[in-house]
């Protein structure tokens, strides 16, 4: 591994999801003070209506990556092998429909793979098939995603420490400022979030404002 265990569970404590789609500016500008405010984890997530494809995909992506870089935060591509073997990412992360857990393994090598989980069953499979962390949710209700499973909330991942699974987990979807503490009293090791920080004004400020509740 080029990260332990231990180090992203560290870094998981406040991972920043995000493609240009997501901005009200400047990807570059918006993830640089996402880091300046705290941010400890990164997923380039381009998808949806106006994402960039082919090589200016791989252009932001490279820019992205290097912000990270600089920066010590791990950067991961959502569900682009390619892509992700490419720029040589730290990883990638995958849902419940992508590719074939397995495989991804196979072509990664001991870079981060990271796998949605909605249920216990879900959370058990993406384990045996190599995980290195679950991206659990939808726990509240979000606009974000078009194509979410049922909100369960914090208890699902509550369902999991139960059932003593020990992996790195984050919570995601719908998690905005107020909203964070029962997630990590589940027994989340942090959370993922895209528009909490992608549309404020002041994603530095959202950031710090979103860490102060995970403490
Ligand atoms: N996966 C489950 S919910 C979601 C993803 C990518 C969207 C999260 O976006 P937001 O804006 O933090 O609700
Ligand atoms: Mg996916």
């Amino acid at each position: 591994m080029r990260y332990t265990e231990e180090e992203i569970r560290r870094k998981l404590q406040l991972y920043f999801v995000m493609g240009s789609n997501n901005c009200l500016k400047d990807p570059e500008i918006v993830l640089q003070e996402a880091i300046d405010g705290g941010v400890t984890f990164f997923q380039f997530r381009e998808k949806g209506p106006g994402a960039k494809e082919g090589s200016e995909k791989i252009q932001l992506a490279k820019k992205l990556q290097a912000i990270c870089k600089q920066n010590g935060v791990p950067f991961v591509v959502n569900d682009d092998l390619e892509l992700a073997l490419e720029i040589d990412a730290d990883g990638i992360h995958i849902g419940q429909e992508d590719e074939d857990p397995q495989k991804v393994r196979k072509m990664i090598g001991d870079r981060i793979l990271g796998i949605s989980a909605h249920n216990l069953d879900e959370a058990h499979n993406a384990i045996t098939q190599g995980a290195n962390y679950l991206g659990v949710g939808p726990m509240y209700e979000t606009v974000t995603k078009k194509d979410i499973r049922e909100v369960k909330g914090p208890e699902v991942i509550v369902e999991m420490r139960k059932n003593n699974l020990t992996i790195p987990i984050v919570g995601i979807g719908g998690i905005q400022k107020g909203l964070i503490k029962p997630i990590i009293e589940a027994g989340a090791d942090g959370v993922a979030v895209i528009s909490a920080i992608s549309n404020s004004e002041d994603p530095r400020e959202a950031v710090m404002e979103l860490t102060e509740e995970i403490k």
